[in-house]
């Protein structure tokens, strides 16, 4: 069994959804972030940076308990674990753990400090315009990959995608991100949408 630590935020839903695309069981433990749950000596434990997502794999290496942090590397272990949402061949394998990174290096930060800025310092117009035109230069290299595929790594979806439809599915919402711009990322994010996978992954925050 998988404890996931989360909440239903862009970083957040990452991991129910891979965990449902996976099929594997998992057990849901959602943070309030508002009363800094995140924050707790407790949670710390598992996740040292104070922040979600985090899991614990109950049945870890030599059937100990392993906590995860970093959703990047938390959807890397699950991959690699259960054998799923991620190529086997070395080319397209290092293609999505790439992917994963362009995610937590740049568009993770870039959109969620142009949301910082639109919804706290709206006044410091420099500020979002640099982050909202970053944000645009990254989703613009995604254009360039899903041009030619439906997926961001050929044609099945990967941890690649999954560290990233958090984060483009809420841009209109948390900072006034035009996703109208970008035709192929604009069909892949309904293609994402529409998995059952996903679905049931960003299900789980409505019944909770
Ligand atoms: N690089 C981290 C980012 C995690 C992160 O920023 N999580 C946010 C929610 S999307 C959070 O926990 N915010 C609460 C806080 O910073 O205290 C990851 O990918 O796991």
């Amino acid at each position: 069994m998988i404890d996931v630590f989360t909440a239903n935020t862009p970083n957040g839903v990452k991991i129910p959804i891979a965990m449902e695309e996976i099929g594997a069981p998992y057990k849901l433990h959602i943070l309030d972030l508002g009363k800094q749950e995140q924050k707790k000596p407790e949670f710390l434990k598992i996740n040292p940076n104070g922040r979600i997502p985090a899991i614990i794999d109950r049945d870890g290496p030599e059937g100990q308990s392993l906590p995860v942090f970093e959703s990047g590397a938390i959807l890397l272990y699950l991959a690699e674990k259960f054998g799923k949402l991620l190529p086997t061949e070395p080319g397209p394998r290092i293609e999505a753990i790439a992917w994963a990174f362009f995610q937590t290096g740049g568009i993770g930060p870039m959109m969620g400090q142009a949301g910082f800025f639109k919804r706290n310092h709206p006044d410091f117009e420099a500020g979002y315009a640099r982050f909202f035109a970053e944000s645009e230069r990254l989703v613009g290299v995604m254009e360039q990959a899903l041009e030619d595929d439906p997926y961001l790594v050929g044609d099945d979806c990967t941890i690649a995608d999954i560290m990233h439809i958090g984060w483009i599915d809420r841009s209109a919402g948390y900072f006034g991100f035009d996703l109208s711009k970008f035709p192929a990322v604009q069909a892949w994010h309904q293609r994402m949408m529409a998995r059952e996978g996903t679905m049931r992954g960003l299900a789980v925050f409505a019944s909770a």
